[in-house]
Order: C-alpha cells, then sequence, then structure tokens
C-alpha cells in the first residue's frame, strides 16, 4: 500500500495504575490473598473517557514484577474496555507496557514504562486530602499521544472513518 504523504494523525490514551490499601470497610482483602499483601492494584490502557481505541490498538503486554505468579500478560482488546489487569501485592516496582497496534497499521510494537505507585509519599497535602477521601486511592495516570505518521491508506481510513 501507499502511505498518505504530510499526514499525522493523533489518538490521545492514558496508561497507569490505580492502588488502594486493604481494609475491612473500604477495600476487605479477597480470601486467598497471601498474608503480606497490602494493596489491590490495576495497571491499564485505555481511551479518554473510556472511548474504544481498539481500533488502533490491537493487543497489550504488561510485565509486571518477577515476583508475581506468571508475571507477562498479554491482553487482547475488546472494543470500548480498557486493556488491563488487576493484582495484590505489596510493593511497587516499573511494569513494562508494550503496545501492539491493528496489522493495518504495519506498526512496529512500542515499549512503555510505568511505576507502579501504592503510598501517596511526595504528593501534596491536596493531593493527600484527595486520596483519603477516595478511600486511600493512589493514582498515577500519564495522558499520552499516539502519534501515526504517513498512515498506509489502508490505515489511514480506519483511523478516520470512526
Ligand atoms: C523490591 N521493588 O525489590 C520491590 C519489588 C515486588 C512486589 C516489589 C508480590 C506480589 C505477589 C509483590 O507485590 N511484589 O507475591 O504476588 O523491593
Amino acid at each position: 500500500g501507499k502511505r498518505v504523504k504530510g499526514v499525522q494523525i493523533f489518538r490521545p490514551f492514558i496508561y497507569g495504575t490505580t492502588a488502594r490499601p486493604f481494609d475491612e470497610k473500604t477495600n476487605p482483602k479477597p480470601p486467598g490473598v497471601p498474608d503480606d499483601h497490602t494493596h489491590s492494584w490495576t495497571v491499564f490502557v485505555k481511551g479518554i473517557d473510556d472511548v474504544d481505541i481498539t481500533y488502533w490498538l490491537r493487543r497489550v503486554q504488561f510485565k509486571l514484577h518477577e515476583s508475581i505468579p506468571n508475571h507477562v500478560r498479554m491482553v487482547e482488546g475488546e472494543k470500548g474496555k480498557p486493556f488491563s489487569i488487576s493484582e495484590t501485592g505489596w510493593g511497587e516496582f516499573e511494569i513494562t507496557i508494550r503496545l501492539y497496534y491493528v496489522p493495518e497499521s504495519s506498526e512496529k510494537p512500542q515499549t512503555l514504562y510505568h511505576h507502579l505507585r501504592l503510598h501517596p509519599y511526595g504528593r501534596t497535602e491536596e493531593e493527600k486530602e484527595t486520596m483519603r477521601l477516595n478511600g486511600g486511592e493512589v493514582v498515577s495516570w500519564t495522558y499520552e499521544e499516539q502519534l501515526f505518521n504517513e498512515p498506509y491508506e489502508a490505515f489511514y481510513d480506519i483511523l478516520t472513518s470512526g
């Protein structure tokens, strides 16, 4: 196929983690979770306001800490749903997020890195207050824009026919 010359298309998305401490009232520990686990958390890649992104993003691989069973996880896109993994644990670490695009794009996979945050250190008092109001939720999200530079014609049609 041919590329559409001089065209750049941006698609916004968010990636990151949301963590919560276990708490009898607000976030009880599910049965079977090991004693030393202190938090539940989710890592995700998704569209802004959960808008669908599976027309350009096919699958996402999350590489978690090696202490976690089955630590390399591949998540297939489901229309309108975030790519996400939910886990429990006790420690922070860096998550490797690998984006695999739809085949029409002919784009190579791209790697992102995200630090799982469980603790509110380094936050302002205002941010900590917001966390307290949300049951101790620790949010660490990054806004990103995916650039498709001179996309192939077939992919351009997919990107612009939404
Ligand atoms: C450290 N940066 O080296 C940390 C590693 C690892 C966290 C943190 C285990 C979960 C599970 C878990 O939370 N690992 O056992 O499933 O000190």
